[in-house]
């Protein structure tokens, strides 16, 4: 039926397009977004999707977290982590307690560090990279996943230098990827109630346009579950969607459902696992560019992440340690999930799962020594 000159989705319309390979319009994304649009037949199509890309896999790897310091000169309305400089709750990691974090990732197996934190008023670029060399030249085979584009935004401003040198001179001290935070809302209605003097929508593109130009591998995220509409999750997710033509440098998306506890926007409620499922199931209809789509367990709970794998979902992230944004923020899931316990929830859920790196490629184990890995053959999807 034509409205407006336009024709008006459907359910048929739309799995017409799924299942021919189209690409699917703002309007598909806001009519699958409708309450009235049922959604398992949301979470139906988005599975199609996800079994064309990745088969029967389902993802996980071994992981810690290291966040050096809280301390922040931002004060993002969304976020419970941050500290002020001379607040009691700041903190500051010094050499020998972030060497020990490595250690601790290296005797427990992780293949990733996943490194972010607060923009620390008085600590210099150095600071920052020589985290990076130290761990790097301790532990070379950890995988060092580390710094939003804000963190690469903020090193512009310390340096004076480009984002390319940058991002090469962090190359150099051991950087192998970069995660998809700081991503939050793009649409600037939105951004400018949230983080409204952090890197922008525009600022945030070229940072990862830059990596991926330099062949490093970043993930993409999005920040829902607050103020904003399906409008401007759309427009997000879309804007991602272009980037990723242009390069194909994001690995994965994770959608990260706003935590309200202790943060500026507590008197919101947290988003649903309804709109969580529907959210990860319209992300993956939506990025039919980007190979993976994580649900991330610590932020969605563990039984919404496994119910997510039956809904778009191929990755539920890792073991992860240390976590500290999510959990200052009120998330009541536990501090690390077993590998077997990962496993178990993936074979539930009647996939297969695989231990990947973070660049997705298959970690084999000494079956005598679980701590010990290698990168084995190419994954066959
Ligand atoms: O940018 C902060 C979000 C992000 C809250 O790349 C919050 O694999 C909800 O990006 N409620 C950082 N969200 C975390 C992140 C991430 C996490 C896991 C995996 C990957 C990956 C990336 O966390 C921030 C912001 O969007 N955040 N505070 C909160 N109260």
């Amino acid at each position: 039926m034509p409205t407006n000159g336009r024709f008006a989705p459907s359910l048929d319309s739309i799995q017409q397009k799924v299942e021919s390979g189209q690409r699917l319009s703002l309007d598909d994304g806001l009519f699958l977004y409708r309450p009235d649009t049922p959604l398992h037949e949301v979470g139906r199509l988005a599975d199609s999707v996800r079994r064309r890309l990745n088969g029967n896999l389902a993802y996980y790897n071994i992981n810690t977290h290291l966040n050096p310091t809280n301390v922040c000169i931002y004060r993002c309305t969304f976020c419970a982590f941050r500290a002020d400089l001379r607040d009691p709750k700041g903190y500051v990691m010094d050499d020998r307690q972030i060497l020990a974090r490595g250690e601790e990732a290296v005797q427990n197996g992780c293949t990733e560090l996943h490194v972010v934190g607060g923009l620390h008023h008085q600590k210099e670029y150095a600071w920052y990279r020589n985290l990076l060399e130290i761990l790097h030249d301790a532990y070379p085979q950890l995988h060092l996943k580390a710094w939003t584009a804000v963190e690469i935004n903020w090193f512009e401003h310390l340096t004076g230098m480009p984002v390319r040198a940058v991002l090469e001179d962090l190359v150099e001290a051991g950087l192998g990827s970069m995660p998809g935070g700081g991503a939050e809302i793009f649409h600037p209605d939105v951004r400018g109630q949230l983080c409204e003097h952090k890197a922008d929508a525009t600022k945030w593109f070229e940072i990862h346009r830059t990596a991926h130009q330099l062949g490093l591998r970043t993930n993409c995220t999005m920040l829902y579950g607050h103020v904003e509409s399906p409008f401007h999750r759309l427009d997000h997710l879309i804007r991602l969607r272009e980037l990723q033509d242009e390069t194909g440098g994001f690995q994965t998306f994770v959608p990260l459902a706003f935590h309200p506890a202790n943060t500026g926007l507590s008197h919101l409620s947290q988003p649903t696992a309804l709109d969580d499922l529907r959210t990860v199931a319209v992300s993956r209809l939506m990025l039919d560019n980007v190979p993976h789509i994580k649900a991330y367990w610590i932020m969605l709970g563990i039984g919404t992440a496994q119910a997510a794998l039956a809904y778009g979902a191929d990755d539920l992230d890792g073991t992860v340690r240390h976590e500290l944004i999510y959990h200052d923020a009120g998330a009541v899931t536990p501090e690390t999930l077993s590998v077997d316990a990962i496993r178990r929830l993936i074979t539930e859920a009647g996939r297969e799962p695989v231990e990947r790196d973070t660049l997705y490629r298959h970690v084999v184990r000494d079956a005598e020594q679980p701590a010990q890995w290698q990168i084995g053959a190419p994954i066959e999807v």
